[in-house]
């Protein structure tokens, strides 16, 4: 799969795609970075990507020549690609979109803007608009990296062989349970028994409790969308209990 980047700062891109599982992927061919630069396609003197805005108030503006052109040039590397403007007010991203966008077979061209954005020209160029959250960066580099890196999980042969992108965390909307290594005591923490038990059946289901548990504290809004198991039912209402078990004695402990 190939991704182009239209950026003022290649060496961002070129620098965070070198490393770890994405560095390996882009040298066995698995994935292509490529970077256009709007300031090679400056034709004035100071070479200049951006102006004040129409209208009036602080700020520039990517200039829609410069930009476009290097759209032109990207839209050459990867002719058949989904064209994606990075933004603070685009759609924001999840794990079902990013699964889409790798099943989709398209290569993807990312628009990363700076300053205070787009022209508005830019922006009608783009298929998706997409955010990555609901904050504000300098640039749109680091999300375009962000959705890169989400998305090139889902291609064969990116992860590990064992590890599949389609078991994670949100797949199902639950959250990931936790995990331990070695050694069984760490500080006076010990790994859970039942991991240490050999016993797979009981193993799945501590698991999927804990799922269920780390979903129910941090992120309840997502139990709402879960794909019910087998047996889920009985777990849920055993950790439930639990957890009210717990918060009743904390709350014994606070009046004393
Ligand atoms: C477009 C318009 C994306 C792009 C304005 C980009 C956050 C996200 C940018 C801007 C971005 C996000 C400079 C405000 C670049 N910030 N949440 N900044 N700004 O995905």
């Amino acid at each position: 799969m190939k991704f182009v980047f239209i950026t003022l700062f290649p060496e961002m891109i070129r620098s965070a795609s070198a490393w770890s599982i994405l560095g390996r992927a882009a040298q066995e061919g698995l994935l292509t970075v490529d970077c256009v630069d709007p300031r090679d396609y400056a034709t004035d003197r100071h070479r200049s990507v951006d102006d004040t805005t129409c209208g009036g108030g602080a700020g520039m503006v990517l200039k829609p020549q410069t930009f476009l052109a290097a759209l032109d040039r990207a839209r050459k590397l990867a002719p058949d690609a989904l064209v994606a403007a990075l933004t603070p007010v685009g759609e924001p991203l999840h794990q079902d979109r990013v699964c889409r966008l790798a099943r989709s077979g398209r290569d993807l061209i990312f628009l990363c803007g700076h300053y205070e954005g787009f022209d508005e020209r830019i922006l009608e160029e783009a298929d998706l608009r997409l955010s990555i959250g609901d904050f504000v960066l300098t640039g749109g580099e680091l999300p375009a990296l962000c959705i890169m890196d989400a998305v090139a999980r889902f291609i064969p042969g990116v992860l590990g062989k064992q590890v599949s992108a389609e078991e994670d965390s949100f797949q199902d909307s639950l959250l990931e349970y936790p995990q331990y290594t070695r050694p069984v005591e760490y500080q006076g923490k010990t790994v859970p028994e039942i991991l240490l038990s050999g016993d797979h059946a009981k193993i799945g289901q501590w698991r999927r409790k804990e799922s269920l548990r780390a979903t129910f504290r941090h992120r309840p809004e997502l139990l709402r969308s879960m794909q019910w198991q087998k047996g889920d039912g009985k777990l849920f209402l055993a950790m439930e209990e639990e957890e009210k078990e717990k918060s009743r004695a904390a709350g014994k402990s606070q009046e004393s």
